[in-house]
C-alpha cells in the first residue's frame, strides 16, 4: 500500500512524513526547493499480531508495511498511489508565512480538490483529443468503443467542471473499471489530515468533531493530528515516547490512528498467516478470496490451493493455544471462494 502527501507549502507535509515513517527529513520555514520526493516505508502496528507472537512464539514476526511520499508541492508521480493524505495547516505561526496570508483550512481542502481536477481535466482532454482524431478513420467496430469512451469522459469532465472530485461522482464498477488505467488523482480516497500546533492539542477532539462534519464526502476520512508533537515522539524510543504521552494525558498515539484511518478508506482487511516459525500480517483488499490472498503469500500457494484453515484472531486468543482451538472446532476449513475477513489467522494447504 502506498500513500501520497499533499498540500499547500508550509502547511507541514515533511513534519507529517515524519511523525508517520519516523523519519528525520528536513523541514524548514522556508522553500526547500527540493526536487526529489521523501520515501518512508512503515511497519504498521497491530496489537493483533503482538498477541498472535506473544502465544506462537514465532522465530520471525513481520508486520504489513505502507510506503509513503512526500512530494513537495506537487502532486506530479501520485498517478500510483493506492490514497492522497492532505496536510491541512491549522497551526498558527507568525515565523512560518502562509501562502494565502493565514490559516484557511476550508479554503485550503478547496484549493487542494481544484488542483486535483485540474490534472485529471488536462488528461481528459487530451485524451478526447486523441479520440476525435481517431474517429475519423475509425472501422465500425472500433467507433463503437471509441464512442463509448468519448461519452463516459465527456460525462465526467462535465461533472469535474461542476467541481466534483471523481471520489464524489456515482460511477457503476464498469466505468470505474474503464477509466482506471487514467489514474486520475480526484478519484483517489482522500485522508484530510488537520495539522495543529502543540498549543491547539487541548482543543484536539472538539476540532475534530467539527473538521468531520464540515467534510463529510465519500470516499474521504478526517482526522486532526499535532504534526510537530507527533514528529518528535517518533524520535524517541518507545518508552520515552509512551513517558511523555502520559505525561501531556495522550492516550492513543495520533500516529496509530492516522494510518488506521488511511486502512479503513482503502477499505484493506489485514489477515495473518501463520507457517514455518512465522507470523506475518498481509493487507488485502475487501472482497478478496482466500486463493487470491494465498497468491500474496506466494504465487505456488495460490496455484496449488486445495483449502485453508481458518480462525479469526480473536476466537484463538480466547482459546489461547492453536491446540486448544482445534479441539473445540473453531478452526474451519474453507475453500477458495471464501472471502478473507478482517483479522483471519490462516494456514494454506496447497499442492504443486
Ligand atoms: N508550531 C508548529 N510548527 C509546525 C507544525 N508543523 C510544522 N511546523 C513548522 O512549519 C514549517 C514547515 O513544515 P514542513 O513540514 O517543512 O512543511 P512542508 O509542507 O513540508 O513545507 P514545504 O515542503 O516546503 O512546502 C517548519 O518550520 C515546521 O517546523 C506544528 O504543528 N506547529
Ligand atoms: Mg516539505
Amino acid at each position: 500500500m502506498e500513500l501520497g502527501i499533499l498540500g499547500l507549502p508550509k502547511s507541514g507535509k515533511t513534519t507529517v512524513f515524519n511523525a508517520l515513517t519516523m523519519g528525520r527529513a528536513e523541514v524548514a520555514a522556508y522553500s526547500t526547493g527540493k526536487a526529489t520526493p521523501n520515501v518512508g516505508v512503515v511497519k504498521v502496528p497491530d496489537p493483533r499480531l503482538d498477541n498472535l507472537a506473544a502465544m506462537l512464539k514465532p522465530e520471525r514476526t513481520i508486520p504489513a508495511e505502507v510506503r509513503y511520499l512526500d512530494g513537495g508541492d506537487s502532486p506530479r508521480g501520485f498517478g500510483q498511489v493506492d490514497a492522497l493524505i492532505h496536510v491541512i495547516r491549522v497551526f498558527r505561526d507568525e515565523r512560518i508565512p502562509h501562502i494565502k496570508g493565514g490559516v484557511g483550512p476550508e479554503r485550503d481542502v478547496g484549493i487542494l480538490d481544484l488542483e486535483l481536477i485540474f490534472s485529471d481535466l488536462s488528461i481528459i482532454e487530451r485524451r478526447l483529443e486523441r479520440l476525435r482524431v481517431s474517429l475519423k478513420g475509425a472501422k465500425v467496430a472500433e467507433r463503437e468503443i471509441a464512442l463509448r469512451e468519448q461519452s463516459l469522459l465527456d460525462k465526467i469532465k462535465s461533472a469535474l467542471e461542476d467541481g466534483l472530485p471523481l471520489r464524489e461522482q456515482e460511477l457503476s464498477e464498469q466505468e470505474c473499471k474503464a477509466i482506471h488505467g487514467f489514474q486520475f488523482l480526484s478519484a483517489k480516497p482522500l485522508l484530510l489530515l488537520f495539522n495543529i500546533g502543540e498549543d491547539q492539542r487541548e482543543e484536539g477532539s472538539s476540532l475534530e468533531r467539527r473538521f468531520r462534519s464540515m467534510f463529510q464526502r465519500p470516499h474521504s476520512e478526517v482526522a486532526v493530528l499535532c504534526g510537530r508533537l507527533e514528529m518528535e515522539l517518533g524520535q524517541l524510543n518507545d518508552d520515552e515516547a509512551m513517558e511523555f504521552r502520559s505525561s501531556m494525558g495522550l492516550t492513543q498515539s495520533g500516529l496509530d490512528r492516522a494510518i488506521r484511518l488511511s486502512y479503513g478508506l482503502l477499505e484493506l482487511v489485514t489477515f495473518f498467516s501463520i507457517a514455518s516459525g512465522e507470523v506475518k500480517a498481509w493487507t488485502v483488499s475487501r472482497g478478496t478470496t482466500i486463493q487470491k490472498a494465498a497468491g500474496r503469500i506466494h504465487s505456488d500457494m495460490e496455484r496449488g490451493f486445495i483449502r485453508a484453515e481458518v480462525i479469526a484472531h480473536d476466537d484463538l486468543t480466547k482459546c489461547g493455544s492453536l491446540a486448544e482451538a482445534r479441539r473445540k472446532g473453531l478452526i474451519r476449513l474453507e475453500g477458495k471462494n471464501y472471502l478473507v475477513q478482517d483479522g483471519d489467522v490462516v494456514t494454506i494447504l496447497f499442492n504443486i
